[in-house]
């Protein structure tokens, strides 16, 4: 039986899922789950996932959630030894590094901006301020490295580039950070074909318009 993905297609998570498959050329079962329909409280989805977010994968019978875990996961067992996620314990924990950074301080500095417009609130000016201040120290870092995490496409890119395509997507203007212009294009490169217009930019952009329209009322 394939690998099965619970996901939503808007989900910023649920496509690092989506992409780092595709760049390894997983077979996945794509589930969608009506997040704005409550489909992720149904009992039958509960008991999948009793912490009810996408993605959720489902790989022979095992469960496993939050979209940083999936991707090593996947890496591992269906990819062992790849680039993405090469073996190596210092190379390794550097890119864990990154993917922490981007799960508790760059997109949870984004979800800070955006999260309150679901709830008929105005985008959060200062914690987009933070945003920025993270996308610089990115910038700075991305100086001395073609990818993030050293000199090869990594999971973490992965993982990054989602959160920064989607600040950009939502309109904090990133135009002057030339290291992660500079980095996004080689991620667009690197990418499968098609990759990056069907789950990198596109999706962003129909977030933002879901997100600017919320805000746009709330005002
Ligand atoms: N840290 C999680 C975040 C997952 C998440 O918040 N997913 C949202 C959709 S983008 C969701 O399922 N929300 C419904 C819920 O959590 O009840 C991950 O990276 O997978």
């Amino acid at each position: 039986m394939p690998v099965q993905l619970y996901h939503a297609s808007l989900s910023p998570p649920a496509r690092v899922v989506r992409i780092l498959a595709k760049q390894i050329g997983l077979n996945v079962e794509e589930k969608e789950v009506n997040v704005m329909a409550g489909e992720h409280m149904k009992p039958e989805f509960l008991a999948i996932n009793p912490f009810h977010c996408v993605p959720t994968l489902v790989d022979d019978g095992y469960a496993l959630w939050e979209s940083r875990s999936i991707i090593t996961y996947l890496v591992d067992k269906y990819a062992h030894g790849h680039s993405l996620y090469p073996t190596d314990l210092q190379k390794r924990a550097t890119i864990n590094r990154w993917l922490h950074w981007d799960s508790g301080t760059f997109y949870a500095s984004l979800i800070s901006y955006f999260g309150p417009v679901f709830a008929g609130k105005p985008f959060q000016t200062e914690a987009g301020e933070l945003f920025k201040k993270n996308a610089s120290a990115l910038d700075e870092s991305l100086k001395s490295t073609k990818y993030v995490a050293g000199d090869e496409l990594s999971v973490a890119d992965v993982s990054i580039t989602v959160t920064m395509t989607l600040g950009k997507a939502i309109g904090i203007d990133a135009s002057e950070l030339k290291n992660v212009e500079r980095w996004l294009k080689q991620v667009e490169t690197d990418l499968k074909p098609s990759t990056w217009q069907t789950l990198v930019i596109d999706p962003a952009n129909a977030l933002g318009d879901v997100l600017k329209s919320m805000a746009s009322k709330s005002s």
